[in-house]
């Protein structure tokens, strides 16, 4: 059987003392850190004092209060198969109280779903989860989607983590949806990476709760049916320093589908498609988008579907005229010149800009973001460059390299 800690066995005696003298008195929360030791799966205390991802959920659902779960390098395979099952017993990893993952980086702590059930779902609960990869999960069609993680009510941080090759059944209904992530609550998600995700409706990323911030993250490659291959939102959404790469769908908009309020300041939307839909950027009629700083352009043969609802707010580009990017500062029918979707550096991959982009030095600063997705500072060279990616010059990067070497012959 598996040990509690001891300080738990400890704090556990003093709660008790404290309720028999003190009956009204309601126990503290006492945050807890669980360190787990153990790559499998137990719904059961594991053996020889081991503590497993699922045993070390169950200990801090149970304390009251926010805890945090140490997540070591390895990879962690759930194994115990069931769906629509939420006191993480079976399936899916049930958080049911405030909670912090926080792995080893996102290359080296794995959460592997096994395609048995989604990887985390988490209820009304304030969650934080860095430096993992949760990949492989699988939610059963009509539970509300989330084939990576689900969120209902809560509010949920993600920071460098990879969400990776999640899926939600196929079906088709009406509830499946985010591939990725499913939120219904609130939503923030900084330097990760979603990608190659799958759904119905939300290939990637589905918004269904009040809000959703993505900042300098890249969404790339993910599919979807109906709505959206790499985003789908209903509400209020922020979309800053990321790139929306590569992700498709049947019929809704490959790139995002808004139905909210949207805002997308210095991101890249490039190489996105639909095979019956736009294939870009779109707003549902009841949707608005203000955009500013961002590159719209190379997704299949529409970047956005109408107009209609969107504001520039200058320093956009376009390589056709879709968008209504009318500002004097806004570039049509300009080609960004975009290298391909890869490692430029920063915890997320990034489309560069390369010799001769009408991108570079065309943009503008943006109050609170003085960086680009991968963190390098802005401006480089003249003037900030439109969209998510700053390009410095080689020579720039040369010189203090020349110097180095030169001094370290000497
Ligand atoms: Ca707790
Ligand atoms: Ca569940
Ligand atoms: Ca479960
Ligand atoms: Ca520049």
């Amino acid at each position: 059987m598996c040990r509690k800690l001891p300080h738990i066995e400890f704090f556990s005696v003093v709660t008790c003392v404290v309720c028999v003298f003190f009956p009204n008195f309601v126990p503290w929360a006492l945050a807890n850190t669980y360190t787990v030791n153990d790559t499998a799966d137990y719904n059961f205390p594991p053996p020889d004092n081991r503590i497993c991802l699922r045993y070390a959920i169950t200990l801090a659902n149970i304390n009251p209060g926010s805890d945090t779960i140490i997540l070591p390098a390895g990879t962690y395979v759930l194994s115990i198969s069931t769906t629509k099952e939420n006191n993480n017993v079976q399936g899916d990893l049930d958080i049911l109280d405030d909670l912090t993952i926080s792995g080893a980086g996102a290359e080296q702590t794995i959460v592997d779903g096994n395609s048995l059930d989604r990887v985390f779902d988490i209820y009304n609960d304030t969650m934080s989860i860095s430096g993992i990869t949760i990949r492989n999960g699988k939610a059963p069609t009509g539970d509300s989607g989330g084939g990576g993680i689900r969120t209902s009510n809560g509010t949920l941080t993600l920071d460098k983590v990879i969400v990776s090759n999640n899926s939600v059944a196929a079906g088709g209904g009406v509830n499946d949806y985010g591939g990725g992530v499913g939120n219904n609550g609130v939503c923030t998600i900084i330097n990760s990476t979603i990608a190659n995700n799958q759904a119905y409706k939300g290939g990637g990323v589905s918004n269904n709760g009040s809000s959703i911030a993505v900042f300098m993250s890249t969404i790339s490659g993910n599919t979807d049916s109906v709505a959206a291959g790499g985003m789908l939102s209903i509400s209020n959404t922020l979309v800053v320093n990321s790139t929306i790469s590569g992700n498709s769908s049947t019929s809704g908009a490959g790139g995002i589908y808004g139905f909210g309020a949207s805002t997308i300041i210095s991101t890249t939307i490039t190489n996105n498609s639909s095979a019956n839909g736009t294939d870009g950027y779109c707003n549902n009629t009841s949707g608005t988008l203000s955009v500013r700083n961002t590159i719209i352009a190379q997704n299949g043969d529409t970047n956005c579907c109408y107009s209609i609802g969107m504001t520039s707010n200058g320093y956009n580009l376009e390589d056709t005229n879709t968008c209504g990017f009318t500002k004097a500062s806004d570039l049509i029918n300009s080609d960004p010149k975009l290298a391909s979707l890869q490692n430029n550096g920063g915890p997320t991959f990034t489309h560069a800009l390369q010799n001769g982009s009408p991108a570079i030095d065309a943009g503008t600063s943006v109050l609170l973001f003085p960086n680009d997705q991968r963190g390098k500072k802005r401006p480089c060279g003249p003037g900030y460059d439109i969209g998510a990616y700053e390009k410095c010059s080689g020579l720039l990067l040369f010189i203090p390299a020349i110097i180095g070497n030169s001094k370290s012959t000497q």
